[in-house]
């Protein structure tokens, strides 16, 4: 009886619970498939590097291992407040590349700029930091111009005890090649002298799964925001032909895997890290390749860094290039520049140079580039590079 009667009950229960199972396994389903879709929509947004309708943009060239400096620009361009916490919204910041080398600060650098990333993203606004041939170079081995306080930095109490593991190895190495070979003080002092403490530490966090290289190669070398290119040096004759994305996939894949026997896209001269032409070469040579750099990426500007010299946002090429490598770091003269892209009414980029906390307006022809030389030398005075190139304008 109590059976017979429970069955149906049961049976109705099990319809009953059969439909919300149904739906929320749809749900879920869907659920699913909408996350998929939209890390699917997120990843191609990102490795397209495209973004339109940015309100402001605030672009700053080569930081190099200072912090004081990179800090105190950030503040004057309204990005982050007295602790570094992005104040910015919407804004985004563009850091064109070579954070280390030449000054001691790259790990405070990386980590304030690793911090930015998320809050600005919780903002709804966004900060690149593309690869730079600095990057490049410090993933790739190439310690040419590695700072003794970057390595000082990584230093704990452990390095000294991870040194000599790694002498250990090298002594057991050399003994397995050489069974005569001994390893005296000299031999010692010379590789510990080849070994500071803290470069164990350094090719780890430069490792591709390091904690500098791992966070570069989720990087862009070339992105473009509303109709402006940015990158580190610039794209040269020879690399005009390839996209955004193909430069973007393979010099992350060269990052990664390292170089093979042909030189690669992050070593190459004439490739984006490393290409000058657009910062150095005459304006009246360079400026039909300029114009189909334009065409081919679909811009009405080409933002780099890579070349310092005048100690503010150089505009060439009657602004089609800007180059916004002011020398912040203590090596090239703690130089302080921003530049900013901010919409008008008309939704067209206004172009402000940011030096010192004033601002300048950039010329758009080459009529205008006196003035706007004249008005940066007030506010960035004895930059002997700015006065000769006053000079020069006006002898003209
Ligand atoms: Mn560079």
């Amino acid at each position: 009886m109590s059976q017979l009667a429970a069955s149906p009950s049961n049976n109705l229960n099990k319809l009953r619970c059969a439909r919300p199972l149904l739906l929320r396994a749809l749900l879920l389903r869907a659920f699913l498939a909408c996350c998929f879709a939209l890390g699917m929509l997120t990843e191609a947004t990102s490795a397209e590097g495209q973004w339109q309708g940015v309100e402001r943009i605030v672009a700053i060239g080569d930081v190099h291992g200072e912090y004081t400096n990179f800090l105190a620009l950030l503040r004057e361009a309204e990005l982050v407040n007295r602790r570094g916490n992005w104040i910015a919204g919407t804004t985004h910041l563009v850091q064109l590349g070579d954070i280390p080398d030449r000054g001691p600060d790259t790990d405070k650098v990386i980590k304030l700029l690793k911090q930015l990333e998320i809050q600005a993203e919780k903002a709804g606004g966004k900060v690149h930091v593309l690869i730079g041939n600095h990057e490049a170079m410090n993933m790739l081995g190439d310690l040419r111009y590695v700072d003794p306080g970057e390595l000082a930095a990584l230093r704990t109490r452990d390095s000294r005890r991870l040194r000599d593991a790694f002498y250990e190895q090298e002594v057991a190495r050399r003994v397995a090649a050489d069974p005569e070979f001994v390893a005296d003080e000299i031999f010692r002092k010379q590789w510990e002298k080849e070994v500071p403490l803290g470069l164990i530490e350094h090719r780890r966090a430069w490792g591709p799964t390091g904690d500098f290289g791992a966070w570069v190669l989720q990087h862009n070398a070339v992105i473009r925001i509303n109709r402006n290119l940015f990158l580190h040096a610039g794209i040269s004759p020879q690399i005009v032909g390839m996209s955004a994305t193909q430069i973007n996939e393979q010099i992350r894949q060269e990052l990664r895997n390292g170089l093979g026997t042909e030189p690669g896209l992050s070593e190459r001269e004439d490739g984006p890290l490393w290409y000058r032409g657009l910062a150095t070469n005459d304006e009246t040579i360079e400026l039909a390749h300029v114009d189909r750099v334009l065409a081919a990426y679909d811009v009405d500007r080409i933002i780099i860094g890579h070349t310092p010299g005048l100690a503010t946002v150089v505009p060439r090429f009657a602004g089609k290039v800007l180059v916004v490598d002011a020398g912040l770091s203590a090596y090239y003269g703690r130089h302080r520049a921003a530049l900013l892209l901010e919409k008008d009414q008309l939704e067209t980029d206004q172009v402000t140079t940011l030096q010192r906390g004033s601002r300048v307006s950039v010329p758009q022809s080459t009529e205008g580039l006196l003035a706007y030389f004249q008005q940066i030398a007030e506010l960035e005075p004895e930059v002997p590079a700015l006065q000769e190139r006053i000079n020069s304008l006006q002898s003209q």
